[in-house]
């Protein structure tokens, strides 16, 4: 395998809303590149870059992958993202080791959810982007209406400079406006390419459309502008030069016209990647400096090395397989290189260059190039490798927060460390999920960005660890506290032949502020009960604490306070007082006026001003208090308050009530008294349920 160097190489994201074609895209541009000999297929699972069974078995991509293809001597590094909204991070953190984004837009629906998504996504980045006009072949696909509704959501610098040759079925290929000439292809998926003139019947379109190319790419550039202004037109050069960096500079987003099925224009869209998209060397890697500033780091080989690990993959088999980008140096087979993130050293294996799941080795990767190795110890995603000396710092890619959460349990006993393990994998490859029992119900969570992805990571657990769960949807971690202060008495007293038992406490329980939890205080009136035994008090109220009163949730925010008492000089024992406290306990709840809190949750919805209005009800109708509104770009955000018990259901409401453009997020942020006309059905499930664990247990 052959090593290039940053000027012969460029690195393209490809993205675009789920089903627009990308892995087909990809998948044609390594057949026509000739870096695999047989086009891969997603509708028969053969693409190169969807080889997860997963991918397979749902025919999308749910995770990142790297290819690769030679053209034009050099090597473009493609990265085939997702594009559904559960899975976009792993399309955002491709986006920042790419020089350019080819945004993929079906040519019959035209820009869609995550189209905006990604879109913005790149722009914020500073990330070039081309657009792949795709699944052109299709009937009512249409470049001008396609192109109107791209115009309408970003703005009039999206500009083709192809035209497609021929409408739906009929599409054969396109005319390169640069260059004014008609490049067809064969209809039998071959990729082989005729170049010719311009068809008579597209001539007067393609002159007009050529001319707006240059009257766009004139507007780009003020010396251009002056040119074009004297001669009316511009020069072949200054036309593909002033393309060129217009689109560098994100001024123009050249539009190409493509079938990934039928493998049309795909040629062409390689050479518009090798002309126009910069490579390592001339775009450097966004960084930080010592100061914290803004940077860029040049892709030199010449200087120390510095690597920057984009996404982790957790294969039981071939172990952990990281993927990093090198943004400086060179990084060779069998080194031992410093891992900056972690201040440990890490010993290499092969390198790895990826073709989709088929691993090559080399010798080694230069500054700029994509790769990987396989079994490293310590290194996980986002970690910099790099001499120690290095000032360079690289943004972490952000991975949100998990939003939803399932309860997961084993469906054979004792498969729980097997879980866990498992988990620990899937998590280093997908930040996005989150794994941990919770304290009070003594459930496993696995939370993760929708139900989508929570069942994707039950199938994985499931396909690459062996370990089948059910999922259920979460317990409420309710809990209870009590709204009136009283005394109460308790005493345990018990005659049996020989040793008695006696305990005999007197206690007052008063409410504590919300967060405050639980509190034990000695105030013992003379010497009433003596000193050793006030622990086994306490621990009598905590153990009958923590079972609860009303529905068996935790009781908190309260004090008690233990103030009087009794004892027997030969039968008192700590076991007595520890029954006795718990006594006391029970008394005082039958007259402190116990209820019960649930979690409250905030919450952020992220939807197009349209609909902020009807969500802002359903959350009313969810018991939600809004706390606010606000608007960020064309979104707006609705921040709310919301039990989450109102919540469970929350993701397919606002996928069905926004077409999929809402998104929303949330975290625990307190406990609130449930509403008493909700409380009965609480209670009543808690015993339900109780019920049926002691029916079990016998
Ligand atoms: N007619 C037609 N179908 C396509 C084309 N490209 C992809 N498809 C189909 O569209 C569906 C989604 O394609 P895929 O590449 O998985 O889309 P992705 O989600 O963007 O990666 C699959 O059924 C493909 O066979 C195309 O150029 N023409
Ligand atoms: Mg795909």
């Amino acid at each position: 395998m052959k090593v290039y160097d940053a000027a012969s190489i460029r690195n393209v994201a490809v993205v675009g809303h789920g089903g627009s074609g990308k892995t087909q895209l990809v998948s044609a541009m390594l057949f026509a590149a000739g870096a695999v000999n047989r086009l891969g297929k997603v509708d028969e699972g053969s693409t190169v870059t969807d080889f997860d069974d997963e991918e397979i078995a749902r025919k999308h991509t749910l995770s990142s992958s790297l290819a690769h293809a030679e053209w034009q001597k050099t090597k473009i590094n493609i990265i085939d993202t997702p594009g559904f909204s559960n899975f976009l991070t792993d399309a955002q953190a491709a986006l920042r080791v790419a020089e350019a984004a080819v945004v993929v837009v079906d040519a019959v629906a035209g820009v869609e959810v995550q189209t905006e998504k990604l879109w913005e996504e790149a722009a914020a980045l500073n990330v070039p982007r081309l657009v792949a006009l795709n699944r052109l072949e299709r009937e009512r696909a249409s470049l001008e209406r396609t192109l109107e509704s791209l115009h309408r959501h970003f703005g009039r610098t999206i500009v083709p400079v192809q035209l497609p040759i021929g409408d739906e079925h009929d599409f054969s290929g396109v005319v390169d406006l640069v260059r004014m000439k008609a490049v067809t292809f064969a209809s039998d998926a071959s990729g082989r390419q005729t170049e010719g003139d311009v068809p008579a019947a597209l001539a007067d379109r393609a002159k007009a459309a050529r001319d707006q190319l240059i009257e766009m790419v004139a507007e780009a550039d003020e010396r251009l502008m002056e040119k074009f202004f004297e001669e009316g037109t511009l020069a072949q050069d200054d036309l593909v030069a002033g393309l060129r960096s217009a689109f560098i500079e994100g001024k123009l987003i050249p539009l190409v016209c493509t079938s990934g099925l039928h493998v049309i224009g795909i040629q062409p869209l390689l050479d518009a990647i090798v002309n126009y998209v910069p490579s390592p060397a001339e775009r450097g890697f966004p960084a930080l400096d010592a100061a914290g500033k803004e940077t860029a780091v040049t892709a030199s080989d010449a200087a120390p090395y510095a690597a920057f690990v984009w996404k982790t993959i957790a294969d039981p088999f071939a172990g952990r397989i990281t993927m990093m980008r090198v943004v400086a140096g060179t990084i060779k087979s069998d080194a031992t290189v410093n891992n900056l993130t972690r201040e440990t050293p890490e010993r290499f294996g092969h390198l790895l260059v990826l073709q989709g799941k088929t691993q090559t080795h080399v010798p080694e990767l230069k500054a700029g190039d994509l790769g990987a190795v396989a079994k490293l110890k310590e290194t996980r995603t986002n970690d910099v490798l790099a001499e120690k000396t290095t000032s360079v710092r690289i943004v972490p890619i952000k991975f949100p927060e998990p939003v939803l959460s399932y309860a997961i349990e084993p469906r054979s006993r004792g498969d729980e460390d097997k879980i866990s393990t498992a988990m620990q994998r899937l998590h280093e490859e997908d930040p996005t999920i989150s794994y941990a029992r919770d304290p009070q119900t003594k459930e496993l969570l696995l939370a993760g960005q929708g139900q989508l992805h929570i069942e994707v990571t039950v199938a994985k657990l499931k396909r690459r660890f062996g370990v089948e769960v059910n999922l259920k949807p979460p317990r409420i971690p309710y809990r209870e506290t009590i709204t009136a202060s009283t005394e109460a008495h308790g005493r345990h007293k018990k005659q049996t032949g020989g040793h008695g038992q006696f305990g005999d406490c007197k206690i007052k329980v008063e409410p504590l502020a919300r967060g405050a939890d639980f509190e034990f205080v000695q105030d013992i009136f003379g010497g009433s009960i003596p000193r050793q035994f006030v622990p086994a008090i306490e621990k009598g109220i905590q153990d009958a604490r923590m079972r609860g009163y009303l529905a068996g949730y935790p009781m908190v925010d309260f004090r008690a306070t233990v103030f009087d008492g009794s004892y027997h000089p030969v039968d008192s024992n700590e076991l007595s007082f520890k029954l006795a406290g718990s006594l006391a306990f029970k008394d005082a709840m039958s007259r402190a006026r116990p209820t019960i809190l649930e979690p409250v949750m905030q919450v952020e919805v992220y939807t197009p001003g349209d609909f902020a209005g009807d969500l802002m009800g359903d959350l009313n109708g969810r018991r939600g208090r809004i706390a606010g509104m606000d608007t960020r770009g064309t979104m707006t955000v609705i921040k709310a308050q919301v039990p989450m018990a109102e919540m469970l259901t929350y993701e397919q409401h606002l996928t069905s009530a926004t077409g999929g453009r809402g998104t929303y997020h949330m975290e625990y942020s307190h406990y609130e008294e449930v509403p008493q006309h909700l409380q009965a059905k609480i209670i009543s499930a808690a015993k339900a349920e109780k019920g049926v664990e002691e029916v079990e247990e016998v």
